[in-house]
C-alpha cells in the first residue's frame, strides 16, 4: 500500500497543537511509513522553533506492553517545548487525556554514529537522572497499533528529569510512582528488558534504521518500568533508588 504521510502528519500534529482526539489511521501502514510519518509530525514542530533534545524508547518492560497491547519496541522524538522542570506545572488542558510513568534517562556525553557497527551506545553515557514521563495518545479512548503509535511520535507528551547523577549500578533499582503522596505504581529497573542498558542498545539499531541522530547532549528515556496512570490535578512523583526523585504539578 502507498499512503501520503503528509495529511496523516498534519492531522496528528494539528491533534496535539489542539488537544483533540483523532481516529486511528487507515489499516496496513507499514513500520517505516509509520516512521516516516512521525519524521514529519516533528518536523512540523521544528518548523515552529522547536529542536530536538534526544529520544525516547517504549514498550521495553512486559508491564507496558500487557497495558497497551503492543509488544515491539518503539522510538519516540523529544523537543524541548516538551520538557517541564522538576517541580513544575503541566498544564492538563493541553493535552487530550494524559497519564504518567516513571522512566530513567540517560544523557550522552558524545555523538553516537548509530550506523557504525562498532558504536558503542553505553559507553557515550554520561550521566542518570529518574524522570516522569507525560505520556498522551492523540488516538481516541487512548487504542491504537503498533503503526499508530509509532506515527503520534510514541504518544510522547512532556517529560520531567531530576538531578543528573554519574551512572552507577543501574540495573535493578527500586522504582516508584505516587500521586499526592499515595503510591500508585511499584517495579524496578530491571522491568526494562532486564537491564536499562538493552534498551539503550536497542535504541542504536532503530535510530540507524529509522534516521534518528544520536548527539552529545541529547537524553534518552529507557522506557516506563511499570504501567501508566492517569494524570489528573495532583502532584505525581517518581523515585528511582540511590538516584533520587522527581516530581511534576498537573494544574486544571
Ligand atoms: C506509548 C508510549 C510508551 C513507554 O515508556 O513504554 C512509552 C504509550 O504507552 O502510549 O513511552
Ligand atoms: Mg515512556
Amino acid at each position: 500500500m502507498t499512503i501520503s504521510v503528509a495529511p496523516l502528519a498534519v492531522q496528528l500534529h494539528d491533534a496535539q497543537r489542539n488537544a483533540e482526539a483523532i481516529p486511528q489511521l487507515p489499516d496496513g501502514i507499514s513500520i517505516d511509513e509509520a516512521y516516516a510519518i512521525q519524521h514529519a509530525v516533528l518536523d512540523q514542530r521544528f518548523a515552529a522553533g522547536e529542536r530536538l533534545v534526544g529520544t525516547k524508547l517504549g514498550f521495553t518492560s512486559r508491564a507496558k506492553m500487557a497495558q497497551m497491547g503492543v509488544s515491539d519496541i518503539i522510538v519516540g522524538q523529544l523537543t524541548d517545548a516538551m520538557r517541564v522542570e522538576d517541580g513544575g506545572e503541566v498544564r492538563l488542558s493541553t493535552l487530550v487525556h494524559p497519564r504518567v510513568e516513571p522512566e530513567i534517562v540517560f544523557r550522552l556525553g558524545r555523538d553516537v554514529d548509530p550506523t557504525d557497527p562498532l558504536a558503542d551506545i553505553v559507553s557515550a553515557v554520561d550521566a542518570v537522572a529518574p524522570a516522569v514521563e507525560v505520556i498522551d495518545s492523540r488516538y481516541r479512548d487512548f487504542k491504537f497499533n503498533l503503526a499508530d503509535v509509532i506515527a503520534d511520535n510514541t504518544s510522547g507528551g512532556m517529560f520531567a528529569i531530576g538531578g543528573w547523577l554519574p551512572v552507577g549500578d543501574i540495573g535493578n533499582r527500586a522504582v516508584r510512582l505516587s500521586v499526592d503522596g499515595r503510591d500508585a505504581q511499584f517495579g524496578s529497573t530491571a522491568a526494562i528488558l532486564g537491564h536499562p542498558y538493552r534498551a539503550l542498545r536497542q535504541l542504536v539499531g532503530i535510530a540507524a534504521k529509522q534516521g534518528f541522530p544520536l548527539r552529545a547532549g541529547h537524553v534518552i528515556l529507557a522506557g516506563a518500568a511499570t504501567a501508566a496512570v492517569p494524570f489528573g490535578p495532583s502532584v505525581v512523583r517518581v523515585e528511582v533508588a540511590g538516584l533520587g526523585s522527581v516530581t511534576v504539578r498537573g494544574v486544571a
